[in-house]
């Protein structure tokens, strides 16, 4: 790692830019520099960090220039956590005025000591007997507070329908009704049943919540109890309780991130983190194996080519970790498969909430409905000609319309 140099771009504004990214190369580094005798700028060298470059893109009428720098940090600097890694480059700097932190390039060196996911998508599909088409997975929409009866009947309704993977909601802390363990052993059963009258394995995927210091705990818990996958909420927990996850040997099941909170850090044009670092590279990095962030065209809409950058860091193979499952999120329904496919290809999963359990026809038909509309992108037909031989796609037409 010594030697190595940690690349962090920038948009800021500044009336001199490069001017600005000096001041901060030597502000989140060693503080001072040019006041110091030349021993200690010896000493401190190694530590300083490095203007590289700068671009604007725009002049503003106040005379600033808005535009991308870029500072070379010393890989030294950090130790390998991304709680290092976020306070070093943008701790104190995200507070300081108009600076959105856009993109962190690690050399290899640094990306080794991160887990990254433990299956990655070709372990996923592995475990699922699927290579060839978008996975589908449905969301339990209401968890909170409904009788452990009726959630069986809801997991039982998704898995009939045909979904690859089952996921709870986010929301869903207090279980009181159905403890967290319950569910993974009966949703399990349940999966098993439907697995031998469809011959379909389905990965349910439990939330993982509890105060930090017992998470890996009660992760290992839920993998003695026959757990096939967890939901994380890694902002609110932060990537380090994703990577200790992750890296822990005993934690044997894939690990899928929820973005909750990241609407706190990635809309503004001009604070934050931009979302294909955000929820690209710090959640593969971290160890997610499935991530989930809001898809262009849904009810939490971003950026399409942001959405696009956050699937592309997701699945970059020139990155040395396993590849993360891509999830775009919110409003999905079966009309959008087609620009979903179009959009992010084979490798994704399709996952929808109200897509599902909104169809006329009940959980299992929201299920089918996708289901028919993913075997008729991959196989290269329109939806209405498929919903020709697919009752649940046509009535899902009929109820949200068709491909835009
Ligand atoms: C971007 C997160 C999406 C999510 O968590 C969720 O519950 C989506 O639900 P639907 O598909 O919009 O009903």
């Amino acid at each position: 790692m010594s030697g190595d140099r940690i690349r962090v771009t920038y948009l800021t504004q500044a009336k001199d830019l490069d001017k600005k990214a000096e001041a901060i190369a030597v502000g989140m580094t060693v503080g001072s520099w040019t006041d110091l005798p030349a021993a200690k700028q010896a000493e401190l060298h190694p530590y300083l960090g490095e203007a590289v470059s700068s671009e604007t893109l725009e002049e503003l009428p106040d005379g600033h220039k808005r535009g991308l720098i870029r500072i070379d940090y010393p890989a030294g600097n950090f130790t390998p956590d991304i709680a290092s890694l976020l306070t070093g480059v943008f701790g104190k700097l995200s507070m300081d005025g108009k600076i959105k932190l856009i993109d962190i390039k690690l050399p290899e060196s640094f990306v080794q000591a991160f887990p990254g996911p433990q299956f990655g998508i070709d372990g996923i599909c592995q475990k699922l007997g699927v290579h060839d088409r978008p996975l589908l997975m449905s969301i339990f929409k209401s968890c909170l507070g409904l009788p452990f009866d009726d959630l069986k009947t809801q997991f039982r309704a998704q898995a009939l329908g045909g979904v690859d993977l089952v996921k709870d909601d986010e929301i869903f802390f207090v279980d009181d009704k159905a403890p967290f363990l319950d569910r993974i052993r009966e949703f399990g059963k349940i999966a098993d049943e439907v697995a031998q009258q469809t011959g379909k394995p389905i990965l349910y995927a439990a939330n993982l919540t509890g105060p930090v210091h017992e998470l890996n705990e009660r992760a290992k818990r839920a993998v003695e109890a026959g757990a096939q996958c967890l939901l994380f909420n890694v902002l609110a927990y932060g990537y380090d309780a994703l990577h200790r996850l992750a890296a822990d040997p005993d934690i044997t099941i894939p690990l899928m991130a929820h973005p909750a909170l990241a609407g706190a850090y990635y809309p503004s044009p001009d604070y934050g983190i931009a979302t294909p670092l955000l929820l690209g590279k710090l959640m593969r990095l971290a160890g997610a194996d499935l991530v989930l962030f809001p898809s262009p065209y849904g009810s939490v809409a971003l950026d399409k080519q942001e959405a696009l950058q956050v699937a592309a860091n997701l699945t970059d193979s020139a990155v040395p970790v396993k590849q993360a499952f891509p999830v775009p999120s919110a409003g999905i329904h079966p009309g959008l498969v087609p620009q979903l496919y179009e959009d992010f290809g084979l490798q994704q999963v399709v996952n929808a909430g109200g897509g599902i359990h909104g169809h006329p026809g009940g959980a299992a038909d929201g299920g089918r409905a996708f289901r028919a509309a993913i075997d008729a992108v991959v196989a290269g037909q329109t939806l209405d000609e498929a919903a020709q031989s697919s009752q649940p796609l046509a009535a899902a037409l009929a109820k949200w319309g068709g491909p835009r």
